[in-house]
């Protein structure tokens, strides 16, 4: 049964509001291709609304700035408990709205309470330094939170990418307007509900549903938005940095796309890399930034390699997100799929050998084969362009000097990954691969106390560990006169 929609308006200072102009935009369900429910749209005008409550909540005499620290943890803490309440409700509407099998939501959100709390739990551990500055002086730093943030989510992990937002800004004291993406708004309004009951006060948190070229563009130049926070495409990241640097500077995080290479070396373990490999470019039919899209397979294993690649895609079971056998669901919407078939045609008009998949499933919804492709080689487009859909894609080499070579000839550099038994091997390819993240012998392996995020055009910053809010605030440096040195 479809679970329950309870709401579909703008959130600004803790109402439920209609947009301006009152027009509404559909979601519509991955599965069947039907609109699941008429959304808010918000613009400009209710963008300036929400940002209007904001700074007013982060007003030096407001309720927000005079809470203690410990007390703006602890009620992050509420929320974290609210969230374990309806662990499954929430699970159910993210896996509606967004097409996600609905065990992987819920195995998601088994670890959302605790996410929350190690990023809250740093509320009151944001403090300065004390710095012996020459002259007769006494100096310190102060951490205080940067104003009001807007943060951009994308569609592919609609909750995750809220609380790493919302609680990092939280947690620094910020206060913030969430524009989710068009694809997904569902669950950021639930989970803004969530925030209230936790007793979130009025403004700090606000809820903007809304297109990218309408609310989006108006968070973005927002000459009261102080920061933004943004996950996405590399296009629209770079035109977030751009809006920045044409009027108030904004302070920018960007979480952009990957390329990411996978290298499989001689020696290792193929019952392990196989199943590991796959994993790491089927998971969530490949609509994660981290998707191991180059799977770079090194010469003397490369046939028996790409034999048990193929063997171990055909058993994937692909069906609707709520059957319990289901492993992958469909792509987000009409358009993505497209664009991944698109590419599975270039594959194969480029030469690249098809050797399963390659298809729409059925005419209902937005279902794609897992495919592999082998014999690929670095200049083909699924090669250097990220799919972001269920394309496994196959390339050979001979040295481990050539593929670190090979790896880092791409623009982007969120993550990569070595299947090696060679400690030497696995130590020279982290050390020299040019990404935010790197697995040895795992992959797709992450959690709150890990610092995440891109080299060169993946992205600027990093979200979660024990940093995850520093992006958030400010540093300021008192120096006081003293009469003299004692
Ligand atoms: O992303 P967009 P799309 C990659 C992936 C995918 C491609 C396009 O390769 O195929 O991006 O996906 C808002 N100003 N990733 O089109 O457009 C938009 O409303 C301000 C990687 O969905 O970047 C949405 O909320 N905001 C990725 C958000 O930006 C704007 C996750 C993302 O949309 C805007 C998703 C503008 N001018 C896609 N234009 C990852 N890094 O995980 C759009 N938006």
């Amino acid at each position: 049964m479809a679970p329950v929609i309870k709401y579909t308006k703008i959130f600004i200072d803790n109402q439920w509001v209609d947009a301006k102009s009152k027009k509404t935009f559909e979601t519509v369900s991955p599965h069947s291709g039907l609109p699941i429910a008429n959304v808010a749209e918000g613009d400009k005008a209710d963008v300036d609304l929400a940002v209007e409550a904001a700074k007013r909540a982060f007003h030096r005499n407001s309720e927000w700035r005079l809470l203690d620290a410990s007390r703006r943890g602890r009620l992050l803490f509420k929320f974290a408990e609210l969230i374990e309440r309806d662990i499954d409700y929430l699970a159910e509407l993210e896996s509606y709205d967004n097409g996600m099998v609905l065990r992987t939501a819920k195995m998601l959100m088994m670890n959302t309470g605790n996410h929350i709390r190690y990023m809250a739990s740093l509320a009151d551990k944001i403090q300065g330094d004390t710095i012996p500055l020459d002259g007769d002086t006494f100096s310190y730093t102060l951490k205080q939170p940067i104003g009001v943030c807007g943060l951009i989510l994308p569609w592919n992990v609609p909750i995750l990418m809220f609380i790493n937002k919302v609680v990092s800004a939280l947690t620094a004291g910020c206060t913030v307007v969430v524009k989710p993406a068009e694809q997904t708004p569902l669950t950021a309004l639930a989970l803004a509900a969530l925030l209230k009951e936790a007793g979130i006060p009025n403004g700090v948190v606000n809820v903007v549903p809304g297109f990218g070229e309408g609310a989006g563009v108006a968070l973005t130049h927002h000459p009261d938005v102080a920061k933004i926070s943004f996950t996405g495409s590399v296009e629209v990241g770079k035109l977030i940095q751009q809006a920045a640097g044409a009027n108030n500077l904004k302070r920018v995080t960007l979480e952009l796309g990957g390329k990411s290479p996978l290298i499989i070396m001689n020696d290792a373990d193929l019952n392990i890399a196989v199943p590991y490999a796959a994993n790491g470019i089927f998971f969530h039919q490949g609509q994660i930034c981290v998707a191991a899209s180059r799977l770079y397979v090194q010469s003397e294993i490369y046939d028996k390699f790409v034999e048990a690649a193929v063997n171990y895609a055909k058993t994937i079971k692909v069906g609707s997100p709520t059957d319990d056998s289901t492993q992958n669901g469909p792509q987000i919407d009409e358009e993505m799929m497209n664009k991944v078939l698109g590419y599975i045609e270039k594959g194969k008009k480029e030469g690249a050998k098809l050797l399963t998949g390659g298809n729409r499933i059925g005419t209902t919804g937005y279902y794609i084969e897992p495919t592999v492709f082998a014999d690929v080689n670095d200049d083909m487009t699924i090669a250097k362009e990220e799919i972001f859909g269920p394309v496994q894609s196959i390339l050979k080499f001979d040295t481990l000097e050539e593929v670190i070579d090979r790896a880092n000839n791409t623009n982007y550099g969120l993550a990569a990954g070595v299947f090696t038994t060679s400690l030497n091997t696995a130590l020279q390819f982290s050390k020299h691969v040019e990404a935010g993240t790197v697995w040895v012998n795992t992959y797709l392996v992450g959690g709150s106390q890990v610092p995440f995020g891109g080299f060169k055009e993946s992205g600027i910053g990093r979200e979660n560990g024990i940093h995850t809010v520093d992006p958030y605030l400010e540093v300021k440096t008192v120096v006081v006169s003293l009469p003299k040195k004692l």
